[in-house]
């Protein structure tokens, strides 16, 4: 009867000799070590490619393909001798980090299903972020109006300065700062929260793989609340001059106090202002001090049609190298209708188009600007710093201003090349986070 049945099965597989394709089966575990496994298939006319688990009788098998409804009926034929538990199909596994966030899939520009998505699950194969390669948390800036800091998706994530006790109206830490126990707050009230600033700070980073929600493009960083009650440039000076600060003693205190901010947010500007004129001196210059100390400050420009070169934009248009200027792409990996560019001072687009990110009172909602393109960024310069590997890492403790400018080279040098950005960026594409991580690994 077997053997009957062996030469059915040989003669199935001998009908369509085209292409062989590998199956996996798994042998009835009694018969094992009667005779060698490789003898015992052979007769059934199957050669074994290699054992896969021996010792529970599973090997990876080598046919020659079978069309046409081939495969159901050697599956047939090899289950009715008996000597068989099952057969399968040898299928492709492809490496796939994504999270288990229930809204993770309206998150086009991060899960990558939109084609003309930044690569983030590429990328979070190396790292989802957090520490680097020396183990320092790394920190992300939010100059904002207004963060939920409650956020379920947030909390976690939220820096806190651990020298100081909130509330007790006493510059604990002697930083210069009362209170600063959330980050800064321009305005000496704690924040509730506001669409605008929560909706940036879980694009860059909320909590990813919880359950809840979303996924930033960091699972785990320490995103710094900076918030200016008033839009001017005293504020955003007061403000920056905050995460100055902080950086500035955790350098020297060698990481024991103070935050090692390596990155700030920056979705607000004044349009049409000519930062490199006399009327805005400070605004490149703060930047430059932030650099010096490691810091890529990464900016929106406006959301208008118009080109920043010509009609300039505060900050988008400041000469600063220590700036990363973004504008708005779509979900066509296009330039948004309504988004600034300028060859000269816009260096990138990023997806700003249709973004669902965290909002207060627990929920997540969809938003568009180049506020929601600009922190895309942001977010993939914190990661980057994550995934580097310690040779490449070490260089941002011995020579940060040049790890700074060597981070916005990384992102400008592996864009994806994008035809409605071309002359009208520096880089002429769309941020390719996927592309920068493996970059930064070589
Ligand atoms: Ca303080
Ligand atoms: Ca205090
Ligand atoms: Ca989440």
């Amino acid at each position: 009867m077997k053997n009957l049945l062996s030469l059915a099965i040989v003669s199935l597989l001998c009908s369509f000799p085209s292409f062989s394709k590998s199956f996996i089966v798994k042998r009835k575990i009694k018969q094992i070590n009667v005779i060698p496994e490789e003898i015992a298939l052979a007769s059934f006319g199957i050669q074994v490619e290699k054992p896969l688990v021996q010792d529970l009788g599973i090997y990876l098998i080598n046919v020659p393909e079978v069309k046409g409804g081939g495969f159901t009926s050697l599956r047939t034929s090899l289950l009715s001798t008996g000597e068989f538990e099952y057969i399968q199909e040898d299928h492709p596994v492809t490496q796939r980090l994504v999270s288990a966030d229930p809204r993770f899939y309206d998150q086009w520009s991060i899960n990558g299903d939109g084609e003309f998505g930044i690569g983030a699950s590429e990328a979070w194969s190396y790292s989802t972020g957090g520490t680097d390669a020396a183990g320092n948390d790394i920190v992300v800036a939010v100059v904002e109006e207004g963060i939920s800091i409650t956020h379920e998706d947030l909390k976690d994530n939220i820096w806190i300065n651990k020298g100081e006790i909130p509330k007790n109206k006493i510059d604990d830490d002697n930083n210069g700062y009362v209170d600063d126990y959330y980050g800064y707050d321009s305005a000496p009230s704690v924040p509730t929260g506001e669409s605008h600033g929560t909706h940036v700070a879980g694009i860059i980073g909320a909590k990813g793989d919880n359950d809840k929600h979303i996924a930033g493009i960091n699972w785990d960083v320490k995103l710094m609340p900076v918030l200016m009650k008033t839009f001017s440039t005293s504020s955003v000076l007061a403000s920056y001059g905050y995460v100055l600060k902080q950086k500035k003693i955790w350098l020297e205190s060698k990481g024991q106090a103070g935050a090692n901010v390596v990155a700030v947010n920056s979705s607000f500007g004044i349009n049409g202002a000519d930062c490199n004129s006399e009327k805005y001196p400070l605004w490149n210059d703060i930047y430059n001090e932030m650099g010096k100390l490691g810091i890529v400050n990464v900016v929106a420009t406006a959301n208008r049609a118009w080109n920043v070169d010509n009609v300039g934009d505060v900050p988008s248009g400041c000469s600063s190298d220590y700036i990363i200027s973004v504008t708005n792409t779509d979900e066509d990996g296009k330039i948004y209708g309504q988004a600034g560019f300028g060859q000269k001072f816009i260096d990138l687009g990023a997806p700003g188009t249709e973004i669902y990110s965290t909002i207060p009172y627990n929920m997540v909602g969809g938003m568009t600007g180049t506020s929601m393109a600009t922190p895309h960024v942001t977010g993939s310069v914190a990661l980057l710093h994550a995934i580097a590997p310690r040779n490449v890492n070490n260089r941002y403790y011995n020579d940060p201003a040049g790890f700074a400018l060597f981070i916005k080279k990384i992102v400008l040098q592996t864009v994806a090349p994008e035809q409605s950005l071309k002359g009208k960026t520096v880089s002429g594409g769309r941020l390719d986070l996927g592309a920068a991580a493996k970059k930064i690994l070589e």
